[in-house]
């Protein structure tokens, strides 16, 4: 299942905008799948010369036209939400519009906890394990909430996250500030961008300054017009790189590769999965048929120039089920029939 981004916030923010520059003006209905640049699978491509490279790729959204209601629902279907603020155009005032869309969310959390509380109440009453501990833990959401805050800002033990998750609580979700800031402003955004960064950094969340517009433009360009361009508003690199990072940082994720002849492919995966997990991304399979892990880093790849070559001179270094799979790894899996 590829990660899913969706792109929300408040009304003529700029999200189909910016919708179109992430997707190149492909997607369609609102979709797109968008390959995420990655300098290490071009240094391998490279040095491997394989018949196909596949980068990674992530599916992102664009908020569908609609009532407040609905955009809190679309934003509940997503792995991590792009929260994009108007920092462009007449007297604009991102923080108060951020925070009147994120008062919709927790109205839509709090009314999954408050209806969560009755039925573990009843459980609670019928005796039920674990329903006094999610009784506590649900109250502690409710008084957050009740107090306008989101809940990615309350501090949760790792099985009191999970108790939460059946509500599928939408403050929760990873999030990524986007200050879509007037061209003239680039690259900094000035007082407005300044201002969504405060609020991103108040809740621990990345924020990017670009402009929604400069980028469905630039997307248009050939990469060397493109970089001649950015260069002249003083950016260095391009907003789905520098949003592709930020929602791999704040979703938990973590990229490795694989690096044969027919193909080059970079994987998203989990931060911390173990390496049979990390295989079932390729192919389900992959989990329980697990034999091996043959390990290596980009820059030793391609120094030799294959995966044989490494394993030849025994450098490719085997790990088994327990490893936990890095960022940057390039990985031969060995698996049994
Ligand atoms: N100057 C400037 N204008 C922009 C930028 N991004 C979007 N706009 C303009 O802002 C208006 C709204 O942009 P949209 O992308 O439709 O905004 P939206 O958030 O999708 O709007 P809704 O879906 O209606 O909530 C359009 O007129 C855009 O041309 C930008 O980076 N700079
Ligand atoms: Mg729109």
């Amino acid at each position: 299942m590829p990660v899913n981004v969706a792109i929300v916030g408040p009304a003529g923010a700029g999200k189909t905008t910016l919708f179109n520059a992430l997707t190149s003006g492909r997607g369609a209905d609102g979709v797109g799948m968008v390959d995420i640049p990655d300098g290490r699978l071009t240094r391998l491509a490279e040095a491997v010369k394989p018949a196909k490279t596949t980068p990674a790729q992530v599916r992102v959204e664009d908020s569908p036209p609609g009532s407040r209601a609905q955009r809190v629902a679309f934003a509940r279907q997503a792995d991590v939400l792009l929260k994009v603020a108007r920092c462009f155009g007449p007297d604009p005032d991102p923080a108060a519009e951020l925070e009147e869309f994120a008062l919709d969310l927790v109205l839509a959390d709090l009314a999954s906890v408050e209806k969560r509380l009755e039925i573990v109440a009843k459980e609670a009453r019928a005796g039920k394990k674990d329903a006094q501990a999610e009784t506590e833990v649900l109250t502690a959401a409710k008084q957050h909430l009740d107090a306008g805050q989101q809940l990615r800002t309350l501090q949760f033990e790792p099985d009191q996250r999970a108790m939460l998750a059946g509500i599928f609580p939408v403050t929760l979700k990873p999030a990524v500030y986007v200050a879509n800031a007037a061209e003239e402003l680039l690259p900094g955004g000035a007082e407005p961008a300044a201002k969504v960064k405060r609020l991103a950094d108040a809740e621990g969340a990345p924020s990017i300054t670009l402009s929604a517009r400069l980028e469905a433009e630039l997307a248009e360009l050939d990469p060397a017009e493109q970089a001649e361009m950015r260069a002249g508003y003083g950016i260095d690199e391009s907003g789905l790189g520098r949003i592709a990072r930020a929602v791999w940082e704040t979703g938990g994720l973590i990229t490795y590769f694989t690096a044969g002849e027919p193909e080059v492919r970079a994987w998203p995966c989990e931060r911390d999965s173990p390496a049979p997990v990390a295989a079932s991304k390729i192919h389900t399979d992959f989990e329980k048929h697990f034999i091996r892990a043959e390990v290596t880093s980009v820059d030793e790849l391609v120094a030799a120039g294959s995966m044989e070559a490494l394993r030849a001179a025994g450098k490719l270094r085997v790990e088994g089920r327990e490893y936990r799979v890095k960022d940057g790894d390039v990985i031969f899996f060995r698996i049994g029939r």
